[in-house]
Protein backbone atom coordinates (compact mmCIF):
# COMPACT_ATOMS: atom_id res chain seq x y z
CA UNK A 1 0.00 0.00 0.00
CA UNK A 2 1.21 3.34 -0.90
CA UNK A 3 1.09 6.73 1.34
CA UNK A 4 0.18 10.01 0.05
CA UNK A 5 0.54 12.58 2.54
CA UNK A 6 -2.38 16.11 0.58
CA UNK A 7 -1.96 19.40 1.91
CA UNK A 8 -5.35 21.81 1.97
CA UNK A 9 -7.38 18.41 2.07
CA UNK A 10 -10.04 20.07 3.99
CA UNK A 11 -11.37 21.60 0.30
CA UNK A 12 -11.58 21.79 -3.38
CA UNK A 13 -8.74 20.20 -5.12
CA UNK A 14 -6.88 18.23 -2.01
CA UNK A 15 -10.11 16.84 -0.25
CA UNK A 16 -11.26 15.22 -4.07
CA UNK A 17 -7.78 13.94 -4.24
CA UNK A 18 -7.86 12.34 -1.16
CA UNK A 19 -11.09 10.93 -1.60
CA UNK A 20 -9.94 9.96 -5.15
CA UNK A 21 -6.38 8.16 -3.73
CA UNK A 22 -8.79 6.69 -0.83
CA UNK A 23 -10.74 4.81 -3.26
CA UNK A 24 -7.32 4.01 -5.20
CA UNK A 25 -6.55 1.85 -2.57
CA UNK A 26 -3.63 4.80 -0.75
CA UNK A 27 -2.83 5.22 3.19
CA UNK A 28 -3.77 9.01 3.55
CA UNK A 29 -2.01 11.80 5.33
CA UNK A 30 -4.51 14.90 4.84
CA UNK A 31 -3.52 18.00 6.55
CA UNK A 32 -4.77 21.64 7.04
CA UNK A 33 -6.36 24.44 10.11
CA UNK A 34 -9.94 22.67 10.13
CA UNK A 35 -9.44 19.86 12.47
CA UNK A 36 -13.12 18.73 12.22
CA UNK A 37 -13.27 18.65 8.67
CA UNK A 38 -9.78 16.46 8.60
CA UNK A 39 -11.78 14.05 11.22
CA UNK A 40 -15.29 13.99 8.90
CA UNK A 41 -12.82 12.92 5.57
CA UNK A 42 -11.10 10.70 8.39
CA UNK A 43 -14.23 9.28 9.40
CA UNK A 44 -15.24 8.48 5.95
CA UNK A 45 -12.58 7.10 5.22
CA UNK A 46 -13.05 4.37 7.64
CA UNK A 47 -11.00 5.95 10.93
CA UNK A 48 -7.82 6.66 11.88
CA UNK A 49 -6.12 2.70 10.70
CA UNK A 50 -5.32 3.76 7.26
CA UNK A 51 -5.74 8.07 7.33
CA UNK A 52 -3.65 10.31 9.78
CA UNK A 53 -4.86 13.57 10.16
CA UNK A 54 -2.29 16.86 10.76
CA UNK A 55 -3.64 20.15 11.62
CA UNK A 56 -1.04 22.89 10.77
CA UNK A 57 -0.29 26.03 9.25
CA UNK A 58 2.13 25.94 6.64
CA UNK A 59 3.41 29.32 7.15
CA UNK A 60 4.61 27.86 10.82
CA UNK A 61 7.69 26.17 10.06
CA UNK A 62 7.95 24.54 13.58
CA UNK A 63 4.59 23.84 13.04
CA UNK A 64 4.86 22.07 9.97
CA UNK A 65 8.47 19.94 11.01
CA UNK A 66 6.87 18.78 14.23
CA UNK A 67 3.75 17.56 12.68
CA UNK A 68 5.66 15.41 9.77
CA UNK A 69 8.21 14.28 12.35
CA UNK A 70 4.95 12.53 14.40
CA UNK A 71 4.05 10.37 12.08
CA UNK A 72 3.95 6.88 13.31
CA UNK A 73 5.36 4.14 11.02
CA UNK A 74 3.62 3.46 8.49
CA UNK A 75 2.47 7.12 7.81
CA UNK A 76 5.76 8.45 7.70
CA UNK A 77 7.03 6.68 4.93
CA UNK A 78 6.02 8.71 2.25
CA UNK A 79 5.25 8.06 -1.61
CA UNK A 80 3.47 10.65 -2.81
CA UNK A 81 3.35 14.46 -1.60
CA UNK A 82 0.55 16.35 -3.19
CA UNK A 83 1.70 20.11 -2.23
CA UNK A 84 -1.96 21.85 -2.50
CA UNK A 85 -2.44 23.82 0.04
CA UNK A 86 -2.87 27.53 -1.06
CA UNK A 87 -5.15 30.29 -1.87
CA UNK A 88 -5.28 34.31 -3.48
CA UNK A 89 -5.85 36.36 -1.24
CA UNK A 90 -7.57 39.52 -3.12
CA UNK A 91 -7.34 40.51 -6.52
CA UNK A 92 -6.71 44.33 -6.55
CA UNK A 93 -4.32 46.24 -8.69
CA UNK A 94 -0.61 46.78 -7.38
CA UNK A 95 -0.81 50.21 -6.65
CA UNK A 96 -3.47 49.22 -3.85
CA UNK A 97 -3.07 46.05 -2.98
CA UNK A 98 -2.52 44.80 0.87
CA UNK A 99 0.93 43.93 2.23
CA UNK A 100 -1.56 41.39 4.32
CA UNK A 101 -2.50 39.73 1.12
CA UNK A 102 1.18 39.63 -0.27
CA UNK A 103 2.56 37.94 2.75
CA UNK A 104 0.02 35.28 2.84
CA UNK A 105 0.59 34.42 -0.58
CA UNK A 106 4.13 34.16 -0.75
CA UNK A 107 4.02 32.45 2.72
CA UNK A 108 1.58 30.43 2.14
CA UNK A 109 1.93 29.39 -1.39
CA UNK A 110 5.66 29.36 -2.06
CA UNK A 111 7.22 28.90 1.72
CA UNK A 112 4.81 26.98 3.07
CA UNK A 113 5.10 24.22 0.00
CA UNK A 114 8.98 24.42 0.56
CA UNK A 115 8.09 23.82 4.48
CA UNK A 116 6.39 20.46 3.63
CA UNK A 117 8.76 19.78 0.71
CA UNK A 118 11.82 20.03 3.18
CA UNK A 119 10.15 17.73 5.45
CA UNK A 120 9.89 15.05 3.52
CA UNK A 121 12.37 15.05 0.74
CA UNK A 122 14.55 13.77 2.87
CA UNK A 123 13.40 10.28 3.06
CA UNK A 124 12.63 9.97 -0.43
CA UNK A 125 15.99 10.76 -1.05
CA UNK A 126 17.22 7.98 1.57
CA UNK A 127 14.77 4.95 -0.03
CA UNK A 128 15.53 7.03 -3.90
CA UNK A 129 11.87 6.99 -4.43
CA UNK A 130 9.11 9.28 -4.64
CA UNK A 131 6.79 11.64 -6.62
CA UNK A 132 6.18 15.21 -5.71
CA UNK A 133 3.00 17.05 -6.88
CA UNK A 134 3.21 20.37 -7.16
CA UNK A 135 -0.27 22.58 -8.02
CA UNK A 136 0.66 25.68 -9.66
CA UNK A 137 -1.84 27.00 -11.76
CA UNK A 138 -2.43 29.10 -15.08
CA UNK A 139 -1.39 31.94 -12.64
CA UNK A 140 2.40 30.39 -12.54
CA UNK A 141 2.26 30.47 -16.11
CA UNK A 142 0.88 34.04 -17.50
CA UNK A 143 0.10 37.02 -15.34
CA UNK A 144 -3.55 38.55 -15.61
CA UNK A 145 -4.94 42.21 -14.50
CA UNK A 146 -4.30 42.29 -11.04
CA UNK A 147 -2.95 38.96 -9.88
CA UNK A 148 0.22 40.18 -9.51
CA UNK A 149 1.67 38.79 -6.35
CA UNK A 150 -0.52 35.28 -6.77
CA UNK A 151 0.72 35.36 -10.17
CA UNK A 152 4.54 35.41 -8.71
CA UNK A 153 3.60 32.91 -6.06
CA UNK A 154 2.30 30.46 -8.67
CA UNK A 155 5.45 31.37 -11.35
CA UNK A 156 7.55 30.24 -7.64
CA UNK A 157 5.78 27.39 -7.21
CA UNK A 158 6.09 26.59 -11.13
CA UNK A 159 10.35 27.49 -11.03
CA UNK A 160 10.58 25.18 -7.43
CA UNK A 161 8.75 22.39 -9.57
CA UNK A 162 11.49 22.58 -12.08
CA UNK A 163 14.19 23.15 -9.49
CA UNK A 164 13.03 19.99 -7.78
CA UNK A 165 12.98 18.34 -10.59
CA UNK A 166 16.33 18.75 -11.84
CA UNK A 167 18.03 18.15 -7.81
CA UNK A 168 16.22 14.97 -7.30
CA UNK A 169 16.88 13.58 -10.57
CA UNK A 170 20.04 11.91 -9.29
CA UNK A 171 17.59 10.19 -6.62
CA UNK A 172 15.03 8.49 -9.02
CA UNK A 173 12.49 10.94 -7.56
CA UNK A 174 9.59 12.04 -9.83
CA UNK A 175 8.03 15.89 -9.69
CA UNK A 176 5.52 17.41 -11.77
CA UNK A 177 3.04 20.41 -11.63
CA UNK A 178 -0.27 20.59 -12.34
CA UNK A 179 -1.59 23.88 -13.40
CA UNK A 180 -5.54 24.41 -13.48
CA UNK A 181 -7.22 27.50 -15.38
CA UNK A 182 -10.37 27.87 -13.35
CA UNK A 183 -11.74 25.30 -10.66
CA UNK A 184 -14.75 26.15 -8.93
CA UNK A 185 -13.72 25.12 -5.33
CA UNK A 186 -13.49 27.76 -1.94
CA UNK A 187 -11.01 29.61 -3.87
CA UNK A 188 -12.63 32.81 -5.22
CA UNK A 189 -14.63 32.91 -1.58
CA UNK A 190 -11.41 33.08 0.42
CA UNK A 191 -9.83 35.48 -2.33
CA UNK A 192 -12.79 37.90 -1.91
CA UNK A 193 -12.52 37.26 1.70
CA UNK A 194 -16.29 35.76 2.38
CA UNK A 195 -18.12 37.57 -0.55
CA UNK A 196 -20.08 34.57 -1.96
CA UNK A 197 -22.15 36.45 -4.21
CA UNK A 198 -18.94 38.13 -5.39
CA UNK A 199 -17.13 34.52 -5.52
CA UNK A 200 -20.18 32.71 -7.25
CA UNK A 201 -20.30 34.92 -10.53
CA UNK A 202 -16.53 34.02 -11.30
CA UNK A 203 -18.06 30.20 -12.12
CA UNK A 204 -21.39 31.10 -13.69
CA UNK A 205 -22.37 30.79 -17.61
CA UNK A 206 -20.17 28.30 -18.21
CA UNK A 207 -18.68 25.04 -17.18
CA UNK A 208 -15.88 25.19 -14.56
CA UNK A 209 -13.42 22.52 -13.97
CA UNK A 210 -14.80 20.82 -10.55
CA UNK A 211 -12.22 19.27 -8.18
CA UNK A 212 -13.09 15.78 -9.12
CA UNK A 213 -11.47 16.49 -12.50
CA UNK A 214 -8.37 17.80 -11.02
CA UNK A 215 -8.30 14.38 -8.82
CA UNK A 216 -8.92 12.44 -12.19
CA UNK A 217 -6.09 13.95 -13.69
CA UNK A 218 -3.92 12.97 -10.74
CA UNK A 219 -5.17 9.61 -10.25
CA UNK A 220 -3.72 9.50 -13.51
CA UNK A 221 -0.16 10.88 -13.00
CA UNK A 222 0.36 8.98 -10.34
CA UNK A 223 -0.69 5.29 -11.92
CA UNK A 224 1.93 5.62 -14.65
CA UNK A 225 4.12 3.17 -14.39
CA UNK A 226 7.49 4.17 -12.39
CA UNK A 227 9.54 4.86 -16.20
CA UNK A 228 7.15 7.68 -17.07
CA UNK A 229 6.97 11.60 -15.14
CA UNK A 230 4.16 13.72 -15.96
CA UNK A 231 6.39 16.64 -15.73
CA UNK A 232 3.80 19.70 -16.67
CA UNK A 233 0.29 19.82 -17.23
CA UNK A 234 -2.20 23.16 -18.06
CA UNK A 235 -5.62 21.98 -17.93
CA UNK A 236 -8.25 24.58 -18.28
CA UNK A 237 -12.20 24.29 -19.13
CA UNK A 238 -12.99 23.96 -22.24
CA UNK A 239 -14.69 27.82 -22.15
CA UNK A 240 -11.30 29.10 -20.66
CA UNK A 241 -8.42 29.70 -23.60
CA UNK A 242 -5.79 31.97 -21.14
CA UNK A 243 -6.48 33.94 -18.26
CA UNK A 244 -8.66 36.69 -19.50
CA UNK A 245 -10.35 34.56 -22.26
CA UNK A 246 -13.30 32.67 -21.19
CA UNK A 247 -16.39 31.94 -23.34
CA UNK A 248 -19.69 32.17 -21.74
CA UNK A 249 -23.15 31.59 -22.67
CA UNK A 250 -24.20 28.70 -24.62
CA UNK A 251 -22.16 27.28 -27.78
P1 LIG B 1 -9.80 25.90 -1.59
O1 LIG B 1 -9.91 27.24 -0.96
O2 LIG B 1 -11.05 25.11 -1.79
O3 LIG B 1 -8.76 25.00 -0.78
C1 LIG B 1 -7.56 25.51 -0.30
C2 LIG B 1 -6.94 24.53 0.67
O4 LIG B 1 -5.67 25.05 1.11
C3 LIG B 1 -7.79 24.28 1.90
O5 LIG B 1 -7.83 22.91 2.21
C4 LIG B 1 -7.06 25.05 2.99
O6 LIG B 1 -7.18 24.37 4.24
C5 LIG B 1 -5.60 24.98 2.52
N1 LIG B 1 -4.84 26.08 3.07
C6 LIG B 1 -4.97 27.40 2.77
N2 LIG B 1 -4.16 28.14 3.54
C7 LIG B 1 -3.51 27.27 4.35
C8 LIG B 1 -2.55 27.43 5.38
N3 LIG B 1 -2.09 28.65 5.74
N4 LIG B 1 -2.09 26.33 6.01
C9 LIG B 1 -2.55 25.10 5.66
N5 LIG B 1 -3.44 24.90 4.69
C10 LIG B 1 -3.93 25.97 4.05
O7 LIG B 1 -9.07 26.14 -2.99
P2 LIG B 1 -8.60 25.15 -4.17
O8 LIG B 1 -8.92 23.74 -3.88
O9 LIG B 1 -9.08 25.74 -5.42
O10 LIG B 1 -7.03 25.39 -4.09
C11 LIG B 1 -6.07 24.36 -3.99
C12 LIG B 1 -4.84 24.75 -4.79
O11 LIG B 1 -5.19 24.85 -6.17
C13 LIG B 1 -4.24 26.09 -4.39
O12 LIG B 1 -2.84 25.98 -4.37
C14 LIG B 1 -4.70 27.02 -5.52
O13 LIG B 1 -3.82 28.09 -5.69
C15 LIG B 1 -4.67 26.07 -6.69
N6 LIG B 1 -5.46 26.45 -7.85
C16 LIG B 1 -6.80 26.70 -7.74
C17 LIG B 1 -7.52 27.05 -8.87
C18 LIG B 1 -8.96 27.40 -8.83
O14 LIG B 1 -9.47 28.02 -9.79
N7 LIG B 1 -9.70 27.03 -7.80
C19 LIG B 1 -6.88 27.09 -10.19
C20 LIG B 1 -5.47 26.83 -10.17
C21 LIG B 1 -4.81 26.49 -9.05
P3 LIG B 1 -7.50 25.08 5.64
O15 LIG B 1 -8.23 26.36 5.35
O16 LIG B 1 -8.31 24.07 6.39
O17 LIG B 1 -6.16 25.28 6.24
C1 LIG C 1 -6.54 30.00 -9.85
C2 LIG C 1 -6.99 30.36 -11.23
O1 LIG C 1 -7.28 32.28 -12.87
O2 LIG C 1 -7.96 32.67 -10.57
O3 LIG C 1 -5.17 29.82 -9.79
O4 LIG C 1 -5.64 32.55 -11.14
S1 LIG C 1 -6.96 32.05 -11.45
Amino acid sequence: MKTALITGATSGIGKATAERLYKEGYRLVICGRRTKRLQDLQSAFGGGENCAILTFDVRDKKAVEDAIASLPVPFSDIDLLVNNAGNAHGLDPINTGSLEDWDAMMDINVKGLLYVSKAIIPSMVEKKAGHIINIGSIAGKEVYPNGNVYCASKHAVDAITKGMRIDLNAYGIRVGGIHPGLVETEFSEVRFKGDVERANTVYQGYKALQSEDIADIIAFVVSRPYHINIADLVVYPTAQASSTILKKGEN
